[in-house]
């Protein structure tokens, strides 16, 4: 449903996405709250709107009491190995017997609910990888509303590579698995690859605006896109429009409101009593949606596939590079997504190195012969060996 803001509405949120320092923001967001005009259409954005309001001034809280302490938000969790994956659930699902099980993480194992306050990061080895592995404190009913810290926790999934669900087979499965998704679909945070991805990059002045275009538009054309976005004055940026989008979409980009983050789920305590039964309820309510992982931190159960499931769910792809003059490839791989080319990969590695692009030698079990000379366009995959060669 259309948000129909007015130019004056649409100018503040560009006031408020434009201001730097925190206080700024806050003031510019609510001035744009106070002009949102109240209808079905907009209900979604008020919300969204009250909730990054809170956060702020929150975390203007925080900083002020930090300066006198020791710097730095203790809800920020510095990315470290291939991915950062977050760890969401109830109280006494598991999350930090299962950091204690497969990180070397030191944790808090503990009777007693709401033990983990703050979150807790360790690093999971997969294969040649490392996935950083993080415990976010327990969800409750309303943490989207900001309950327990609910706004801190969320920002920390909103801000992850990837999420393990987590739920207890020896309680009701099910209703913890609800509480969790419905939580996220409050904060906007989708676990399912959504139907279009719209990204927005902007860019300086005077760049101008570019709509590339990889799927189709539905019930609308390329003009009211662009329409829309010089409403909220977004006039230098390149947008990438995926899959099937409407103009919501676009105005969901334009908000950063939307966000799809690859989720599984891990249902723990398969060593209880009641963890048939609810295995079973899980199984047929999750069908072929998500990736369900049952294991057992107690028994150490399970954990075999959690690397691999989280690997496969991510969907991405490790690239090896080799210089011309050397026999091995480098044993650190590049981590892309799945679909990219040797041109992503040039770019990842240095800008400069993407002008210079001469050709590139690829190695692959799938090809015929290997090595075999490749443009930019060739579409890389996992395990995939790259010898790049500038002009
Ligand atoms: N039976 C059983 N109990 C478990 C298992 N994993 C954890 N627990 C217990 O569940 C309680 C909560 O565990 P904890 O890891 O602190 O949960 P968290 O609040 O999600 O971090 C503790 O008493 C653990 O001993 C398991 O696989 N089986
Ligand atoms: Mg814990």
């Amino acid at each position: 449903m259309p948000t129909n803001l007015t130019a004056e509405a649409k100018k503040k949120w560009n006031e408020a996405s434009l201001a730097r320092r925190p206080q700024e923001k806050l003031e510019k967001l609510q001035e744009f709250l106070s002009l949102i005009p109240k209808h079905k259409g907009t209900s979604r954005l008020c919300a969204q709107t009250k909730r990054q309001i809170s956060t702020l001034r929150r975390e203007i809280e925080e900083g002020r009491r930090r300066r006198v302490g020791r710097g730095g938000s203790r809800f920020f969790i510095e990315k470290e190995g291939a991915a950062q994956v977050v760890i969401l659930g109830p109280t006494k699902v598991g999350r930090s017997s299962l950091l204690a099980s497969v990180t070397n993480a030191k944790v808090e194992v503990s009777d007693y609910p709401y033990t983990t306050r703050e979150p807790v990061p360790g690093m999971l080895r997969y294969q040649d990888l490392q996935f950083q592995l993080v415990e976010a404190p327990a969800l409750v009913k309303g943490s989207a509303d900001g309950e327990n810290w609910g706004l801190q926790t969320l920002g920390l999934a909103r801000n992850a590579d990837g999420l393990v669900l987590m739920v207890d087979l020896s309680q009701n499965s099910l209703e913890q698995l609800s509480l969790i998704l419905g939580e996220l679909e409050k904060a906007r945070i989708l676990t399912q690859k959504p139907r279009a991805r719209v990204e927005i990059e902007r860019k300086h002045v005077g760049a101008g605006l570019h709509i590339i275009l990889f799927g189709r538009l539905i019930e609308c054309t390329m003009q009211d896109v662009e329409a829309m976005l010089k409403g909220y004055r977004i006039r230098d940026a390149i947008v990438k429009i995926h899959g099937e989008a409407t103009l919501d979409d676009v105005e969901d980009a334009i908000f950063e409101s939307t966000i799809y983050r690859p989720t599984i789920v891990v249902a723990n305590k398969s060593d209880t009593a009641e963890a048939t039964k609810n295995l079973d309820d899980l199984k047929a309510f999750l069908g072929n949606k998500y990736t369900l992982l049952a294991i057992s931190c107690r028994n150490l159960l399970g954990f075999e596939k959690l690397g691999a499931e989280i690997f496969g769910a991510l969907r991405i792809i490790r690239v090896y590079t080799k210089e011309p003059a050397k026999k091995e490839p480098s044993p650190k791989p590049f981590i892309l997504k799945r679909g990219a080319t040797v041109a992503d990969l040039a770019k990842l590695i240095h800008t400069d190195f993407y002008r210079r692009f001469s050709f590139a030698k690829v190695w692959a079990k799938r090809l015929r012969f290997s090595p075999q000379k490749v443009g930019t366009s060739f579409v890389l995959e996992d395990k995939d060996i790259v010898e790049l060669h500038a002009k």
